[in-house]
């Protein structure tokens, strides 16, 4: 197993559109193993293959306490949404020291393939709805700071240069 690079926004990269998963083999056990070691060693709680630089439509996802349930959807798909909406303080990997909340609806049904290519839905509320949500959107090539506001999102790109400065800084001496 393996600890994989995750981008950081704004790298380009995390704006591709990822590409439906074909083939159930030993090359998409592996990359579901390293991604699964890099979320748990991150920490974190889900993990897009677009932010590790794979553009496949496959996520891990563990919102446990206890990190013993591990999820891997493969090429997921939202079929239902509810209308209520909730609102939850979002992190992400690829945007270190970035938080802030978005509205996302509050329970979804996703349909995905597991890694034998067979289908099942799961029905996803609380911290897992939103983390299901915040990998499909990386999927798509989008981050949760896209769900804000303009102003927002200035903010945040200040405060991203910023820190990469102090930290290009720390690393001179
Ligand atoms: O996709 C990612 O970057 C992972 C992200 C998922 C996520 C977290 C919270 C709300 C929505 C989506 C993270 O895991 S950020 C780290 C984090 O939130 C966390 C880390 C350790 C324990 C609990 C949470
Ligand atoms: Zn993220």
């Amino acid at each position: 197993m393996a600890i994989l690079p995750i981008l950081k926004y704004p790298d380009a990269r995390l704006g591709t559109k990822a590409k439906p998963v074909t083939e159930f083999n030993e090359e998409l056990k592996q990359l579901v193993a390293d991604m699964a070691e890099t979320m748990y060693k991150a920490p974190g709680v889900g993990l897009a293959a677009t932010q590790v630089d794979r553009h496949i439509r496959l996520v891990v996802i563990d919102v446990t306490e206890e990190k013993n349930d591990l999820k891997v959807l493969i090429n997921p798909e939202i079929i239902s949404s509810s209308e209520e909406k909730k609102t939850w303080e979002e992190g992400c990997l690829s945007l270190p020291g970035i938080y802030d909340k978005v509205d996302r609806p509050s329970e979804v049904v996703v349909k995905a393939v597991d890694l034998e290519g067979k289908e099942f839905t799961l029905t996803c509320d609380g911290l897992l709805a939103v983390c299901v949500q915040h990998e499909i959107d990386h999927l798509e090539g989008h981050v949760f700071i896209d769900h804000l506001s303009r102003l927002k999102q200035d903010r945040i790109c200040k405060k991203i240069k910023k820190m990469r400065l102090a930290e290009k800084k720390n690393q001179e001496g």
